[in-house]
Order: C-alpha cells, then structure tokens, then sequence
C-alpha cells in the first residue's frame, strides 16, 4: 500500500492544557515519525510526498472565515506582543454570541475552539494545510485506482468541526477527502473513524446530509473525552437522519466488545453502498495507550485491517490519534498489513 507523508507536520509542536497545567503536547513529532520507520521498515509500500492543494480544497468542509482564522491566527497573536503558543481562554457557552466573530485574537481563538488542546505556533498553519494536503493526495490515489491507501497525516483532524478546532485538531482530513470524492463526481462516500475518542468533528460536518455516512466507535462520551457528543442517539437530522451512527463503549472494551460493533458498523458502511471508504485510523484503542482506555492488542489491530478489506470498497486510511508508546508504529502498520492481505 502507497504511503503518503509530509515532512512539514515537524513544523507545528506545541503546548496543551492537561490536567490544570500546561504540559508539551501528547500529540508530537515523534508520532508520525515512529509510524513512518514502521512503513518503511515493514517495507508496506512506496512513500511519496504530498501534492500542494489550493485552500479552496479545505473550505467545502469548513467555512471561509474559519480557514482565514486558521491561515492568520499566528500573526494576529505575535502582533499582541506574545511569542508562545496560542490557546483560547474564553468560550461562548450556551446564551453567550455564538455566532458572532470577535474582532480580537483572543476572543477568535475561543470562538474557533472547543478546548485549550489545539495550540497555535508559528509553523502549525504550514503544518496543517500539509497534513490535508496528504489526505488529497492519498484521496486522488484511491479515485485514480488504488484500491488502498495511507494518507499519515499530522496532526490529525477528526475533532475539527466546520468551525472550530480541538482536540489536536484543526482541519478536518477525512472530511476534506471525502468532500473531493464527491467533487469528483462520486455519489456516496463512508467514514467510520476507529479511534479510541468520538469522532465529533467529522460528524458535526456531515449530519445534515446524506451523501456521507458517518460511523464512529470510541469511549462511551460520558467518561471520556470530548464529553459532548457520540452517544447513540445520534443519528443525524433532516435527511442526515439515520446518516450517522455512534457506537459508544465501556472502558476496558477489548477486542471481543470492539469486533462487534465494528462488524455492525462496516455492515451499515456496505448498506450505504459508498464509492469510497475513508478510516479515521486512530490506534489510541491500544491497550498501552497513554491517554485512552480501551484494550486492544498489537494483533487486534491485523484482525480491523481484515474486517475492513472484507467490505470491499476503495479505501483510504488517514491517520488519527494514538500516543507515545513504541506500538504506534506497529499497530498502524499491523492495521493496513491486514487490510492488504486480504485486498492484494
Ligand atoms: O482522537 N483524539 C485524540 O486522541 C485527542 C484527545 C484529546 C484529549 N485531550
Ligand atoms: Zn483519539
């Protein structure tokens, strides 16, 4: 399987704020570096770099103003005086102005957030539109013929919704591959995101429609971040509805809880009848996973790659979450290794 990578998400390395201090973020470098000696040393595929995409390409899943505050929110910083990272410290909760933008960057960055864990530094804008730009191209791979491939993009995308960022999150790449399928004249398209957190963003863009179905398995949302959204009642509005589907289970889910509701959701996937499938592969379903509390094994990981490939459909995988633990490399490449024996 064809791997794409981008040496540019080295520029955007920031702060969070975890536990009531700020710490260096859990989403780092080190991730899609580990992930991609794993490629290479498994030798799963050739590795080429990202095709530059023109930012029209980021809006249909977002919005005009959004990217605009994206594209300029370091400068706007930098101009305050301030030198390190950015993160919002107010938010409009509930009967405050939510949909009126701030003329000021720290009323922006609140109005563009839904948390203080997607910092803004000087290179995490180039960063950014280069981790899209590696799910574009991974998407014209697959629309070109490919019957697989891995778009290893960072940071990752799938709690970014049309107008705001979190989570480490700040565009939307499944949702902005998906939104080229369709662009290029596909009629369906399917995501199901397999990490271990909701995939809130992706369904925030795509709830009221029924061109994309959405499905999401993750930590019951009642214990486990981000709180607010993927319980199962969720099942999209207008003619979205019974587009979207959330499968929320217990900490300590292992393999044998997960395989269900993985089979249910890719058996929706297929009823959908997609001309594509797009995974949100995030492996912090991992047993050792630092920041996550599922259970699932380095082996698990080639039994969801099989499962996957069994459905069928041209498949792109974009790399979500997944935290420091040597295994991280492993467990992406043990996900696509499956997928490809069963597909090639
Ligand atoms: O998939 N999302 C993540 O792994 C990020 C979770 C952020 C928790 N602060
Ligand atoms: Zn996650």
């Amino acid at each position: 399987m064809i791997t794409i990578f981008s040496s540019n998400h080295r520029l955007h390395h920031g702060t969070e704020l975890k536990d009531g201090s700020l710490k260096p973020s859990f989403e780092n470098p080190q991730r899609a570096d580990t992930v991609l000696a794993r490629v290479k040393s498994e030798g799963l595929g050739d590795v080429i770099s990202e095709q530059r995409f023109d930012r029209s390409n980021y809006v249909p899943a977002h919005s005009e103003r959004y990217v605009t505050f994206l594209e300029n929110a370091w400068q706007e910083w930098v101009a305050t005086g301030k030198t390190h990272d950015a993160l919002p410290l107010v938010w409009p909760v509930r009967d405050l102005a939510i949909d009126k933008e701030p003329g000021f960057i720290d009323g922006k960055l609140g109005f563009y957030a839904m948390d203080a864990g997607a910092p803004i530094t000087q290179g995490t804008w180039e960063a950014v539109r280069s981790s899209a730009d590696v799910a574009l191209t991974g998407m014209e791979r697959v629309i070109e013929g490919e019957l697989g491939a891995f778009a290893l993009c960072r940071p990752p995308g799938h709690h970014a919704a049309r107008e705001y960022m979190g989570g480490y999150c700040y565009l939307n790449n499944a949702a902005i591959a998906a939104e080229r399928c369709l662009r290029r004249g596909a009629k369906r398209v399917a995501i199901l995101d397999v990490d271990f957190h909701h995939g809130n963003g992706t369904q925030n863009i795509f709830y009221d429609r029924n061109d994309v179905f959405f499905a999401s398995i993750h930590g019951d949302p009642s214990v486990s971040y981000p709180y607010f959204s993927g319980f199962a009642d969720e099942k999209g509005v207008g003619i979205g509805e019974g587009f979207n589907a959330n499968y929320p289970l217990p900490r300590g889910t292992q393999w044998d809880t997960f395989s269900v509701a993985l089979a249910d959701s890719l058996k929706r996937v297929q009823a959908h009848q997609p001309d594509f499938l797009i995974i949100s592969l995030g492996v912090d379903t991992f047993e050792h996973d630092p920041i996550s509390h599922f259970r699932l094994t380095s082996e698990n990981f080639i039994q969801m790659g099989e499962a996957i490939a069994e459905v069928g459909i041209p498949t792109l995988f974009v790399m979500e979450g997944g935290y420091m633990v040597d295994e991280i490399g492993i467990n992406a490449v043990n996900t696509l290794q499956g997928y490809d024996s069963k597909i090639f």
